[in-house]
């Protein structure tokens, strides 16, 4: 799926702003007709959810209806022109002009609709029902039954199976694009290396079987490479071979920028632009490998969270993250626990981090009823991701959960169905599923790499770090015992509250942070099959209430909630980069 682009010859313009809107508690807006347009709504920002916009509705999960009038651009009405969502949590139905267009579950992942048929030149009315209630059958899970194998029901409030506000809203940019009836549809890049080349296989699909050219352009690094092929299917491929290549890493991201254009009588009638990066990821024996060279990532699993736009794409926090991603000697990081914005994933193409790229699937639970539902949902957010992030070198990996409570043996086959989906769409990137388990984690036997989160000295040995130490290094040789694959230790941390210091260290103080993650550095550091570090969390960020959650927030950050660093940053930074920081 093509991110829609402006170029001379397709356009695209973002409708963000501030739209109408109303929540809608009794559930009446259908009947009252506000699919055909509401009146006494008050303004609300988007992006952003809307949670933390007004006064006292930070718990209303929906539904809640948004509406916004366009008119088309000037030249639109010989093109096909599409309406285009980001992100919309969590079920999303849409009108224009009165006509129901569709709907989609599922937040962080796009969806678009082909809006020709409906669209007027002025006085277009789109209005967006959106509700965000946690029930057992959706993915996020919520307000599940009581079970003694299940032991988040009923802990939080909201009650959420996960540890993150299920914040509501359009959480992305809502774009309108117009692109030419036969058309580029869809672009697949994949990148070889052999020797110093740089081999590039492209995949084009067309909206339209018509005899045409397609023309396929390399340039960078001093190199431009180009291919020109009949076209007069619905599919073209074609291969690129760029002698001395610039590999694409994290110390040296080196991006090409691929331009494919369809022509007819020597003239083109449609242009996309991509940037290519030439790389090869692979798992060889307990090794990562990037362009064939072991890889050790180091970073954080984060939340796209932030004061008062909650879960809404905040372009500034992102050059802020990836600034302090850079300082801290971050290599890498985990979209825990949903797809990240593209925005986010655009610059770390271009910055260079390593990305373990995860679907919304956080919180299963393998009970019979709904399971059948849940499977299928995941199943569908492993093809949107797929489809959208396929052509980023930064991803590296797809994870397909987080956390699942896989102690019923219904686990193993639900994981193994989209380990093979997820394959069979990209044979090229490593497949994971993150858990707590350990050792019992039976997705573990056909995963690529083994992602585990732990917590020993935080939820269990309270305040004993020697202890949990010990059980940690244990732990790790008796799971690649079982497992012999590369490991990442996708979680680790405590909760801190910033300012609060202890000598020696206590539970909740800078100090014993600090001390948490350089200990638990130092032993993955000793184990050679382990080839990431990943602390929990990046920031401070907000959760449901709970008695873990002072204030409703997850304090693990080493950044609080507003960017400022914890002791434990300086920490981090001395042992990432090897250099020394006042604090540290
Ligand atoms: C892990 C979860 C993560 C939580 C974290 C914690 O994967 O979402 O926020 O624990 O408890 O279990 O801080």
């Amino acid at each position: 799926m093509l991110y829609p682009q402006s170029n001379p010859l397709r356009q695209s313009i973002d409708l963000s702003g501030f739209w109408d809107f109303r929540f809608d508690p009794e559930d009446a807006g259908l009947s009252a007709g506000w699919a055909n347009g509401f009146t006494g709504g008050y303004p609300i920002a988007v992006p952003a959810s809307w949670n933390d916009q007004f006064e006292d509705w930070r718990d209303y999960l929906g539904p809640a209806w948004y509406q916004t009038r366009f008119d088309l651009p000037w030249g639109w009405e010989e093109r096909r022109v599409y309406l285009r969502f980001g992100s919309v949590n969590y079920l999303a139905e849409i009108w224009l002009n009165g006509v129901r267009l569709g709907q989609h579950e599922g937040g962080h992942l796009p969806f678009e609709f082909d809006i020709t048929p409906h669209v007027k030149r002025e006085g277009n009315l789109l209005v967006v029902r959106v509700e965000g209630e946690l029930a057992p059958d959706r993915v996020p899970p919520g307000n599940v039954p009581p079970d003694p194998l299940d032991t988040f029901a009923g802990i939080n409030y909201p009650d959420t199976t996960f540890d993150f506000f299920p914040f509501c809203g359009i959480h992305r940019p809502v774009l309108l694009y117009a692109v030419p009836y036969d058309a580029i549809a869809d672009l697949t890049v994949v990148t070889e290396i052999v020797e110093n080349r740089g081999i590039v296989r492209v995949h084009l699909d067309r909206t339209t079987a018509d005899s045409a050219t397609a023309r396929f352009v390399l340039r960078g690094h001093g190199t431009e490479v180009m291919a020109e092929l009949p076209a007069a299917e619905e599919t073209v491929e074609a291969v690129l071979t760029v002698p001395g290549a610039a590999f694409w890493s994290p110390e040296e991201p080196n991006l090409y920028e691929l331009a494919v254009e369809l022509m007819r009588g020597g003239e083109a009638f449609d242009r996309y632009t991509l940037p290519v990066g030439i790389r090869t990821i692979a798992v060889e024996g307990d090794a990562l490998l990037l362009n064939g060279r072991p890889l050790m990532l180091k970073g954080f699993g984060r939340h796209e969270d932030f004061p008062i736009t909650g879960r809404g794409l905040v372009p500034a926090v992102i050059v802020k993250d990836y600034a302090l991603m850079k300082w801290i000697g971050a290599n890498s990081f985990r979209t825990s626990h949903y797809p990240y914005s593209e925005q986010m994933m655009d610059l770390a193409d271009r910055l260079g981090f390593l990305v373990i790229d995860e679907t919304p699937a956080v919180g299963l639970f393998f009970r019979e009823e709904g399971l059948e539902r849940r499977l299928e949902l995941c199943r569908q957010y492993v093809r949107e991701l797929i489809a959208r992030d396929k052509n980023h070198p930064s991803v590296i990996m797809w994870s397909l959960a987080n956390e699942p409570h896989s102690k019923r043996p219904a686990a193993k086959a639900f994981f193994r169905d989209l380990y093979d989906l997820a394959k069979s769409l990209d044979p090229t990137r490593p497949v994971t599923v993150v858990s707590m388990l350990g050792e019992t984690e039976e997705a573990f036997e056909f995963c690529d790499v083994v992602c585990l989160n732990r917590y020993y000295g935080w939820y269990t040995e309270c305040g004993q770090l020697d202890k949990g130490c010990r059980k940690l290094s244990e732990e790790l040789d008796a799971l690649h015992a079982k497992y012999p694959k590369p490991l990442i230790l996708t979680e680790f941390g405590a909760d801190t509250i910033p300012g609060c210091h202890a000598q020696p260290p206590e539970m909740f103080s800078e100090e014993y942070q600090a001390e948490m993650l350089t200990r638990y550095i130092e032993i993955l550091n000793s184990k050679p099959y382990v080839v990431g570090q990943h602390v929990w969390n990046m920031c401070d960020f907000k959760t449901g209430q709970s008695v873990r959650r002072m204030g409703g927030f997850n304090y693990k950050g080493v950044f609080t909630r507003d960017r400022r660093p914890k002791l434990a940053a300086h920490r981090l930074r001395e042992l990432w980069t090897g250099e020394g920081t006042k604090g540290g």
